[in-house]
């Protein structure tokens, strides 16, 4: 536990409080994907197996949400169904909702930034997550670029993610954080991957081939950096969709969320919505193995991070 200043408003569960407290290794989890990124009951599955394969690893697993107004780290399995069960219900909190949910004892899914935020100040040091906020296409005329961005450089918390969805122009989101001062480090492999695709043909600074060197970075940007260090991790070959097949389907599902006025928060969880129906369910699939993978990963780099420390 720290002595940070959310601390009087977090829940954690005695499990993950005995964890940090002997240096067991931990990986955060969010709750947006849950409450807006999956259908029901998929999205309850993929929590919990999230969780199971955090487990595998030799980590503890810790999804993070607003439960009543208080932030919860580790989540019982009613209050896991609970979201689940109440999906888009429940409110989409980013960082800067938490403080209106707090006064209202609300329940939220919490996005990449929120579940950043919350980890940070329960010195909770990785975070697993399928695919980070960006800017969006467009942007120069909605100013639509996502608060993770700006997140991901205040909170000192690696996040491991497979990029970002193309539904998002990627080149700017590379570039905004660039300006923000944010790591990204390729985990084996020197492109940003695209969520769906492995590759994007964007070109990353800085790769590490394994765990124990990702935990290095890790360890050095907790030391000295000033927030977060982004792993992007291509998903598993096998769940691949081609550009050629997905690339129509999004510029269709951005379209319309245009020509439907969709805005502001509610943008990224329709256009996942949309982009799920014009695929057939395909890219829900795509989404829940990717999550997997990178909740292994960030198990085995939290687990390097706590062999790292104790040497
Ligand atoms: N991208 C995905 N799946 C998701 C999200 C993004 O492929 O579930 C969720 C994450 O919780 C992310 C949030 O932090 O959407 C970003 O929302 P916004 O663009 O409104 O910041
Ligand atoms: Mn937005």
């Amino acid at each position: 536990m720290t002595d940070h200043p959310m601390q009087p408003f977090l829940d954690l569960t005695p499990e993950i409080a005995a964890a940090l407290g002997k240096g067991v290794p931990v990986v955060a989890l969010e709750s947006t994907l849950v409450t807006h990124g999956l259908p029901f009951p998929r999205n309850l599955d993929t929590a919990r197996a999230l969780e199971a394969e955090v487990r595998a690893g030799g980590a503890v697993p810790a999804t993070i949400a607003v439960l009543g107004g208080r932030f919860a780290v580790g989540l019982a399995d009613e209050a896991l169904e609970r979201l689940a069960r109440a999906g888009r219900a429940a409110a989409k909190a980013s960082f800067r909702d938490l403080a209106p949910l707090v006064a209202a004892g609300a329940d939220a899914g919490t996005t990449v930034a929120a579940t950043m935020a919350i980890a940070e100040a329960a010195g909770i040091a990785v975070f697993a997550t399928g695919g980070i906020g960006g800017v969006h296409r467009g942007a120069e005329t909605t100013f639509d670029v996502s608060a993770d961005l700006g997140e991901l450089a205040r909170s000192r918390v690696g996040v491991v993610c497979a990029g970002a969805k193309s539904i998002l122009d990627l080149p700017k989101t590379l570039e905004v954080l660039e300006t923000q001062g944010v790591p990204v480090v390729g985990y084996g492999t020197r492109e940003f991957p695209a969520f769906h695709s492995r590759t994007s043909g964007l070109r990353l600074d800085h790769c590490v081939p394994d765990a124990a060197a990702a935990a290095r970075a890790l360890r050095a940007a907790l030391v000295f950096g000033r927030g977060g260090i982004l792993f992007v991790n291509p998903l598993p070959e096998a769940h691949e969709i081609p550009a050629a097949e997905i690339e129509p389907r999004l510029a269709e599902a951005t379209a319309r969320a245009r020509a439907e006025g969709v805005a502001g928060k509610d943008v990224t969880p329709w256009l996942l919505a949309k982009l799920e129906e014009l695929t057939a369910g395909r890219s829900v699939a795509a989404n829940m193995a990717l999550l997997r993978d990178n909740a292994r990963v960030g198990a085995e780099i939290a687990v390097a991070l706590a062999r790292l420390r104790a040497s």
